[in-house]
């Protein structure tokens, strides 16, 4: 960007003034900059109406004390957030994540994202997130109740199925939503189910709302692969982290035929030639709340653990980081070309580091953006909201075609949009100036507010 667009390095440059210290945040803002040049010199009424200025500040940000007392009996406070970011498409929606990594600038990376992401859905959702520096790893049921609770006691006041809907992310899954949804429910005395999504089955969620992110990231590659004449069928494939995401990705992978040969969490990573145990990894992460660790120990000799080095270093035809952000670097990149990786697409928000973009794409792999290839979480998330205002459920195999006719739109949107701005193939430059120009025709409409 620098020194090609003044009017674009101007806008970075005021947001790093504006929001210092908030560095998740300003890459993702320079991500999404990057790409808008050409739009901005075919459109200059975005510009003259300010319109990146605009996206670039949240309509609304919230910050409050969570006060909780722990099994021990001592009080523990924790900083609760909730950043509406964009509200020009729709209610803001996106999720909360608990995690003790999370200030401001990564619940500003993440409502950003959002924005473009839900814009790419083609469902009518704005953009926000959410979340606490409060680690759920190694707390009770109770205390996991008691935080979520004080932290609803708060958040419900900004909440509601017309102004902003939250869901999961890292560290929240059916376990906290339920909690939180218990507790809007008591203080505001309405069985208001749109308000949330990610609920159980039998309170108001929908079918494949916990596999979406994960199946839909891989819909979206199977549409890259297409675009290439090929499928899954005996494709090695490496998947970061093995939570949500990281689960259901691995899970929709074997049931097309490819072979995921590692996973990892914050501790390391497994590497299992025979393909990972899907139903054993299920056990011991959503039953028994356990580590990898804990997989590798009831696997046997097929599964080795390794606390040092990079999952990245593993051979593979396909990468899908699916942990967190900044995961996968210049020297992972640099692992994944030499050997051969032909894909990697993003099930996390923003895990590539710019510089490890920048490999990948040079060298010809096919490179798939967070804000595409992770749309299918929130878009189940958005037909959980239809189902709720129409008063209906739909079923598992409807709500999965549902989802991959989403995933396989929003994949030809990328590829349409990159051709049409001269660079085929470039599926974050797609996704970047598609999701953004929705945004910005709808808030011209609005006039200037
Ligand atoms: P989970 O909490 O279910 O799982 C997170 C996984 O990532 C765990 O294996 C965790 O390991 C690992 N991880 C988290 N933080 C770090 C870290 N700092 N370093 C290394 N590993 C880490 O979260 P999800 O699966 O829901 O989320 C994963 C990613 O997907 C996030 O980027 C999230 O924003 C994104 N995403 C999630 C969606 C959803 O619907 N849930 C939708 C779209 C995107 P450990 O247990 O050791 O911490
Ligand atoms: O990053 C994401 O898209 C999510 N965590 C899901 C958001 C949602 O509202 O379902």
């Amino acid at each position: 960007m620098a020194g090609r667009d003044e009017k674009l390095q101007a806008i970075y440059e005021e947001v790093l003034s504006r929001n210092p210290g908030e560095t998740e945040f300003h890459q993702a803002v320079h991500e999404v900059l990057d790409s808008l040049g050409p739009v901005i010199a075919k459109h200059p009424t975005y510009a003259e109406a300010g319109i990146l200025q605009r996206m670039c500040e949240p309509e609304r940000q919230i910050i409050f004390r969570v006060p909780w007392m722990d099994d021990r009996g001592q009080v523990q406070i924790n900083r609760g957030f909730r950043v509406e970011f964009n509200s020009a498409l729709g209610p803001y929606k996106g999720g909360l994540r608990f995690h003790p990594s999370v200030y401001l600038g990564i619940v500003k990376f993440l409502g950003f994202e959002q924005i473009f992401k839900n814009s790419l859905t083609g469902l009518p959702i704005g953009g926000g997130k959410g979340g606490s520096d409060f680690d759920p790893k190694g707390r009770s049921d109770a205390e996991v109740m008691r935080f979520c609770q004080s932290f609803m006691t708060e958040l419900y006041r900004h909440i509601g199925e017309y102004t902003d809907v939250p869901a999961g992310d890292i560290g929240v899954g059916g376990r906290e939503i339920g909690y939180m949804f218990g507790q809007y429910k008591r203080i505001t005395n309405r069985y208001e189910s749109g308000v949330l999504t990610g609920k159980g089955i039998a309170w108001g969620g929908s079918q494949v709302r916990t596999e979406a992110t994960g199946y839909g990231t891989v819909f979206f590659v199977e549409s890259m692969l297409k675009t290439k004449g090929e499928g899954f069928e005996g494709k090695k494939v490496a998947v970061s982290g093995s939570g949500n995401v990281a689960i259901y990705a691995i899970e929709k992978v074997q049931q097309l035929g490819g072979k995921v040969i590692a996973c990892s969490d914050s501790s390391g990573f497994v590497v299992d030639e025979q393909g990972i145990d899907l139903d054993l990894l299920k056990l011991v992460k959503e039953v028994q709340r356990g580590r990898l660790a804990d997989y590798v120990k009831a696997r046997g000799a097929s599964a080795k653990l390794h606390s040092k080095g990079s999952i990245w270093a593993v051979p593979c035809d396909i990468a899908l980081p699916c942990a967190t952000q900044n995961e996968l670097n210049a020297a992972d990149a640099k692992s994944l070309i030499a050997n051969g990786c032909q894909i990697v697409a993003e099930g996390a928000n923003m895990p590539t580091t710019p510089d490890g973009v920048k490999l990948l794409t040079d060298a010809g792999v096919g490179f798939a953006p967070g804000k595409a290839a992770n749309a299918g979480g929130v878009a189940t998330s958005a037909l959980e909201m239809q189902q709720n205002a129409s008063r209906d459920s739909w079923g598992f195999e409807f709500t999965e075609q549902r989802l991959a006719t989403i995933m396989r739109s929003i994949h030809d949107r990328c590829l349409t949009t990159a051709d049409e701005y001269g660079k085929p193939g470039d599926y974050a430059l797609g996704a970047n100036i598609a999701g953004f120009t929705q945004v910005a025709d709808a808030m011209l409409a609005f006039g200037l507010v």
